[in-house]
């Protein structure tokens, strides 16, 4: 009998604190002797990082609303047929910063794509899979602009749009949670690193402390 492993996703407002949080539970999962692949999205395999190129990229603010879901989608397809399904395979734990849920939030509920038009696309690249648990850092979008900035990065096509689409896709991602509370947990990230982590770590360990074989 072989261990299934879980996938965690890391997703929220930008700049919430996604990428600390990830190298917390890795460093926590790991020291309970589980192998754990970090990855994200866009990007987590060599055809993912190249569409990431085009989709972050601030010189090319041509690109069109639909053109830009297809992209995330096709980057999810690869991801989740290269990487995700064969570590969660060898029972390993992935934690994806950003999946599905970002394009319900960006695409559907900031940039305005129809719902159906969404779920239609996400469905295409996720080929009835879906992650175990999503840890939504919540954060006001301006707070998360700050924190990139303070943090020395420029900012890239997504986070230059107005505050107001930033607002609309934190909006987003609150209402997935309402309405899916069994997968969803929202963290208020404006907390201190500690207590977020604190919180996070909580989860995590509920998640995993369950067994599951195939
Ligand atoms: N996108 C989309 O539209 N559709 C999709 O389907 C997908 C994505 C998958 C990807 O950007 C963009 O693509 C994203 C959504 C869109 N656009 N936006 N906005 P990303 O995920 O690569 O970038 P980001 O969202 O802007 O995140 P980031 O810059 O990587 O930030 P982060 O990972 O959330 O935060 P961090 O780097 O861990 O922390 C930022 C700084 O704050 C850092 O200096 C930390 O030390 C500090 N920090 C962290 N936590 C705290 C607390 N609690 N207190 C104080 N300071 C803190």
């Amino acid at each position: 009998m072989m261990t299934q492993g879980y996938m965690i996703v890391c997703d929220g407002s930008n700049g919430a604190g996604k990428t600390t949080i990830i190298q917390a539970i890795k460093a926590h999962l790991e020291s309970k002797g589980r192998e754990i692949v970090v990855t994200r999205e866009p990007g987590g395999t060599p055809i993912g990082e190249k569409i990431r190129e085009i989709v972050l990229s601030s010189a090319t603010p041509e690109l069109c609303a639909i053109t830009e879901l297809m992209l995330f989608a096709a980057a999810r397809a690869q991801h989740i047929q290269e990487k995700i399904l064969p570590a969660l395979q060898a029972g390993k734990i992935v934690i994806s910063d950003r999946f599905d849920a970002a394009t319900i939030s960006f695409q559907h509920y900031a940039r305005g794509l129809s719902l159906e038009l969404t779920l239609q696309l996400n469905n295409l690249a996720l080929d009835g899979f879906k992650p175990d648990m999503n840890i939504i850092l919540d954060l006001d979008p301006l707070l998360g602009l700050q924190r990139v900035q303070a943090r020395g990065a420029g900012l890239d096509r997504m986070e230059s749009e107005h505050i107001d689409f930033l607002k609309k896709a934190r909006y987003g991602y609150l209402e997935q949670a309402r309405q899916d509370p069994e997968r969803f947990r929202v963290i208020d990230a404006s907390q201190s690193l500690e207590k977020v982590i604190l919180e996070v770590l909580g989860i995590v360990d509920q998640l995993t402390s369950v067994s599951r074989t195939f």
